[in-house]
């Protein structure tokens, strides 16, 4: 026969164990990254509602991460993936897995030159065409029937492989909007698509 006192101990001694695994399992598993991406609004106001979190987050590098995607998207309002080099404007774009940084650009029509860097893996290509011209030239992407893509299209920089880039020749532009898309088999509709506005 056990006695009471001792089976009361056993009792608060297995309430403190569960509380100890529970927390080492959410200590674990607990990623603000995760969250961040699952509920931007609630991990917004968990960061302003906790500065030590937020210290956290600033100390863990994500935050060097989060700040050069903030610095992308000012540069696309100030235009700073446009240069002017000798008269002629360079337009410099991105390509990934899968989207090209940026995918809105606006320029001038003046003397330009595109220039296509793949941070990606996979190959990519930049393919700038009227946007009503998307479904014949996605067939005509499967079927690498070149004649008609040449025919449809403003220009292309063909398939560039992972960390090179690919450049246009200097082309004489005429205002416009056009769409820009990756047209390799697939990459369009992951996303690879964007808008080209020449005014
Ligand atoms: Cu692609």
């Amino acid at each position: 026969m056990v006695s009471q006192p001792i089976w009361i101990a056993i009792v608060i001694g297995v309430f403190f164990v569960g509380i100890g695994v529970s927390y080492a399992h959410f200590a674990n598993t607990y990623d603000p990254m995760s969250m961040k991406f699952q509920n931007q609004q609630l991990f917004d106001q968990m960061m302003s509602n906790n500065p030590k979190m937020s210290q956290q987050w600033m100390d863990s590098g994500m935050m060097g991460q989060q700040m050069q995607g903030q610095n992308k998207s000012t540069q696309t309002e100030t235009n700073s993936y446009v240069k002017m080099v000798d008269g002629v404007q360079v337009v410099t774009i991105n390509a990934k897995e899968f989207k090209f940084i940026p995918s809105e650009l606006n320029i001038n029509a003046v003397k330009t030159k595109f220039i296509l860097i793949n941070d990606g893996v996979s190959e990519h290509e930049l393919v700038v065409y009227e946007s009503s011209k998307q479904d014949i030239l996605e067939k005509a992407e499967i079927a690498e029937d070149e004649e008609t893509i040449e025919e449809n299209i403003l220009f292309e920089i063909e398939e560039v492989h992972s960390g090179e880039s690919g450049e246009s020749k200097v082309m004489d532009l005429t205002k416009g909007s056009y769409a820009i898309g990756c047209l390799i088999p697939g990459h369009y509709d992951a996303g690879m698509k964007g808008t080209l506005i020449i005014s």
